[in-house]
């Protein structure tokens, strides 16, 4: 908003007149009287909530629709400052003068003194967070509230129903800034576009930001280096702080990985998978809270590099589909749901709304106002995916939308599930088109004899799982490796015991020996044999 919306306040304040005869006052718990009289000092409070906000350069201002423990025919409206505060003194003569103002011309005028005495900066972008209680008048207040502030064009966010000291919470809430990986690409650009939207409520701190030096793209950094290596990026290590989240674009930002620090400087990766876990259960607890169980079936599509304890957890509460490789096959697994949630386990993925889903959500009918809360946030949430393909950005405000309503940091959100030890390797062979697959990728066809060659290896790892692929993208065979800690019927030494137990996420013994296995297979020269793999 640029200017002073004059036409918009006297079209919104007229239909919203002051009752002739009465006086009102913001008192020490705000305005309070019977409900009936109350909708011209919502609509006036909706204006003042915007002034207060755009005064405090966009920083979000609390508005509670209650009249506490007053009998059930009043209501009330009171604001709430950036801290999750009272709203300051001097503010109150403010509040008690606009809703006094007696006709649209001197309530526009109160308004314009307001503005010119508290010096506001009128472009700035207003941020309200509006509540209410139980009251039946409720709704209709809200109402009155929320055209005072479209008038004034301020971002609103509707709560829906909640108590007093919640609404005090959120509008005191502020998420803890977030370091972005932009893996040195093209991300850099979106994440500072969306900073200046988001920054006020999640300010990102982006690194990794040289899109013109030569050879930094990926390097180093970004998301396929954090999954595939299981590290930081050693450009974060003096950045990250214990505690404080972090999460990686690849090169064109269609992929996203979280990752933090605990606070032994511990390293700990939130991978495809875990943002799969979080999603889905999230996307559950919501349709459930909306009253819409068994409306309609929300799946999870995974392939099979998706670790085997997230496979578990979700199996445990959802459908879970495994499939190929390639988000187009996940993509279309995903379109089979009324709700599909997709993910590569690298990061790559997001959420789909089946047409039909979407008018459920349209025209259910909540009960109570606590479902319609839920009912409202699923379909919140269907707006701020990008269900035409996995993105970084999107998934990024979906993860940081979850952890927020749920009060989770990294370590909360990572403690779903554990993860079992894994590795990837690329094996670099003769003709990779010899490696035939079936089931979904899982277990080879060809060369003849060499999966039940595998299998034999696996069968000696508690909870082993592995399996060997050609790339689609590269010239090489993937071999996938997970088990539990320690390795089975195996002469290996206690040292590598003692390794794998300390370094708990790298288990690169199974992995290896796969990949010895499959470069003899392929007809490798053995003395270009890699060392790791003997
Ligand atoms: P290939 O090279 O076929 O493994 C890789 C990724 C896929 C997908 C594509 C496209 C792994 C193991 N594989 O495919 O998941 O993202 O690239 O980018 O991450
Ligand atoms: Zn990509």
């Amino acid at each position: 908003m640029s200017s002073f919306p004059t036409s918009e306040l006297v079209k919104f304040s007229d239909l919203h007149p002051k009752p002739s005869n009465v006086t009102f006052s913001y008192g020490t718990a705000g305005f309070r009287t019977k409900a009936s009289l109350l909708d011209s000092v919502l609509f006036r409070v909706g204006v003042l909530a915007a002034l207060r906000s755009k005064r405090l350069d966009g920083k979000t201002i609390g508005v509670m629709v209650t009249a506490s423990h007053n009998p059930e025919a009043d209501n009330g409206v009171k604001l709430v400052d950036p801290r999750g505060e009272m709203l300051e003194n001097s503010w109150e003569t403010l509040a008690t003068n606009l809703s006094n103002a007696e006709t649209t011309g001197d309530f526009i005028q109160v308004v314009k003194n307001i503005i010119n005495h508290q010096k506001i900066d009128i472009s700035k972008t207003a941020n309200v967070i509006i509540a209410r209680d139980t009251r039946p008048s409720g709704p209709g207040l809200v109402a009155a509230l929320e055209d005072g502030l479209r008038a004034m064009g301020a971002v609103a966010r509707n709560e829906g129903v909640k108590t007093t000291p919640i609404l005090h919470y959120l509008a005191g809430k502020k998420a803890p800034p977030l370091v972005v990986d932009c893996a040195n690409g093209v991300g850099f650009f979106a994440a500072k576009a969306m900073g200046e939207y988001v920054n006020s409520v999640l300010p990102l701190i982006p690194h990794n930001i040289a899109i013109n030096a030569l050879g930094a793209l990926n390097n180093a950094c970004g998301a396929d280096y954090v999954k595939t290596s299981q590290r930081l990026p050693p450009s974060l290590v003096s950045v990250l702080h214990p505690g404080q989240r972090a999460c990686s674009f690849d090169g064109d930002a269609d992929r996203l990985i979280y990752f933090y620090l605990d606070d032994r400087s511990q390293f700990h990766m939130l991978d495809g998978d875990k943002i799969a876990a979080l999603v889905a259960n999230f996307i559950a607890e919501l349709a459930k809270g909306a009253g819409l169980d068994g409306k309609f079936e929300i799946g999870v599509v995974q392939t099979a590099y998706a670790n085997g304890s997230s496979t578990k957890y979700l199996s445990e509460r959802l459908p879970v589909q495994c499939v190929k490789t390639g988000v187009k096959n996940l993509h279309h697994a995903a379109e089979g749901y009324s709700i599909g949630v997709y993910f590569e386990a690298n990061g790559h993925g997001t959420v789909l709304f089946s047409p039909s889903a979407l008018s459920i959500l349209e025209t259910h009918q909540p009960s109570t106002p606590a479902q319609s809360t839920y009912l409202s946030n699923l379909i919140a949430l269907s707006d701020l995916i990008n269900q035409t393909v996995g993105d970084a950005l999107s998934d990024m405000l979906l993860v940081e939308v979850i952890l927020a309503h749920k009060g989770y940091s990294g370590l909360e959100w990572d403690s779903i599930y554990s993860d079992l030890p894994n590795r990837l390797v690329k094996v670099v062979v003769k003709d990779r088109n010899i490696f035939e697959t079936e089931d979904a990728e899982r277990r080879l066809t060809s060369p003849p004899g060499l999966q039940q060659r595998l299998d034999d290896i696996i069968r000696k790892y508690d909870g082993g799982r592995a399996f060997v692929r050609p790339s689609g993208t590269e010239d090489v065979v993937r071999v996938y490796a997970e088990a539990t800690l320690r390795p089975q019927a195996d002469g290996k030494s206690q040292t590598f015991d003692l390794e794998i137990m300390f370094i708990p996420n790298i288990f690169p013994e199974l992995a290896f020996r796969i990949a010895g296995l499959v470069y003899d297979e392929s007809g490798g020269d053995s003395s270009k044999r890699p060392k790791e793999f003997l």
